[in-house]
């Protein structure tokens, strides 16, 4: 059995408690489960009275559980947030059919555009609070387990370039990478101080892009409209002189809220997890392991920067490895 085989109705309870009602939020789906779980469990009515006191108790100590995607790497060279569209809040998008899944809701117009080249590694970070980037603190906390997408999109200006409108192609993504125990894709956040790395294709043209970092969070996904979907688009001008364009997919429309990756309860033993979005441009994602997964935590803590650049480096910086 999986490690974290904690009782349906239980699990959903305490996610209940841990999200309190934010904007883009289904209080309606959350509310029918929290009732629907304590019709299950039979809970006697002290009980149920003493978590209705809790949840208000936790109402705003627990907003930190959620997350975003802030800061951004090329090379190893910090470019913190000079080429990320900041969203407003930390708190997750749930309407697959809504606009604000592709870049989030309203987020911040940037005027920066970071420089990459084709076969470069680019690292994505994600934090709990805006402006914190400690490794001190989990990238995204709690229950929030689910897998990690990079999407990216050529367009002829990154920083005009609307995300509901643009054609996405997934260049990376990890599920569920063992399943004895639960390894999941947001674990390699947390093992790492929030940062997550990706290889551009080798082949793709030069130009703009946006690129899209998305977290899928399934802690309370077994119904529909559970699942919580936290993204950043990062704007990026890829140089280089490949010709590839790979197929592409509309965001939203790529996602159904009934793929079998986003209605999904998480807390039984899984053999498969079907990532949701298309299949990744070049890149193979690992299937489901019946052995544990390997360590991750690659990050070196001792080197995570405690300010955030605001302004894109110019080229030939450093790398934090060779400073
Ligand atoms: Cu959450």
């Amino acid at each position: 059995m999986a490690i974290k085989s904690i009782p349906d109705g239980f699990h959903d309870m305490w996610s209940f408690l841990l999200h309190p009602i934010s904007p883009g939020d289904s209080i309606f789906s959350r509310a029918e489960a929290s009732t629907q779980n304590l019709g299950a469990l039979s809970l006697p009515s002290s009980l149920v009275m003493m978590f209705g006191l809790l949840s208000f108790a936790c109402f705003i100590a627990l907003t930190s559980a959620h997350a975003t995607f802030q800061e951004l790497w090329i090379n190893g060279v910090d470019q913190g947030s000079s080429c990320v569209r900041l969203p407003l809040s930390n708190s997750p998008v749930t309407g697959v059919t809504s606009p604000d899944i592709a870049c989030n809701v309203n987020a911040t117009p940037s005027s920066g555009i970071c420089s990459a080249n084709p076969g470069d590694e680019i690292t994505v970070e994600m934090h709990q609070q805006p402006g914190d980037r400690s490794c001190a603190n989990e990238a995204i906390g709690g229950d929030h387990y689910g897998p990690i997408n990079v999407y990216m999109a050529k367009v002829s200006d990154a920083t005009t370039a609307v995300g509901s409108d643009a054609d996405w192609f997934k260049v990376q993504e990890i599920g569920l990478p063992s399943s004895s125990p639960d390894y999941w894709g947001t674990e390699v956040l947390n093992d790492n101080c929030g940062h997550y790395t990706f290889t551009v294709p080798s082949d793709i043209a030069p130009g703009d892009y946006l690129v899209r970092a998305e977290v899928i969070a399934l802690h309370v996904a077994s119904s529909v409209g559970g699942a919580q979907f936290y993204m950043s688009c990062y704007q990026v001008n890829i140089g280089g002189s490949g010709t590839a364009t790979p197929s592409t997919v509309k965001i939203p429309g790529a996602y159904s809220a009934e793929d079998p990756g986003i209605l999904i309860n998480i807390y039984t033993q899984l053999d498969t997890y079907q990532i949701p979005g298309p299949t990744p441009y070049v890149t193979t994602s690992p299937t489901v392991a019946t052995t544990s997964y390997p360590t991750t935590a690659t990050w070196n803590t001792a080197l995570q920067p405690t300010t955030v650049p605001t302004v894109v480096p110019t080229p030939g910086t450093k790398d934090i490895s060779q400073a």
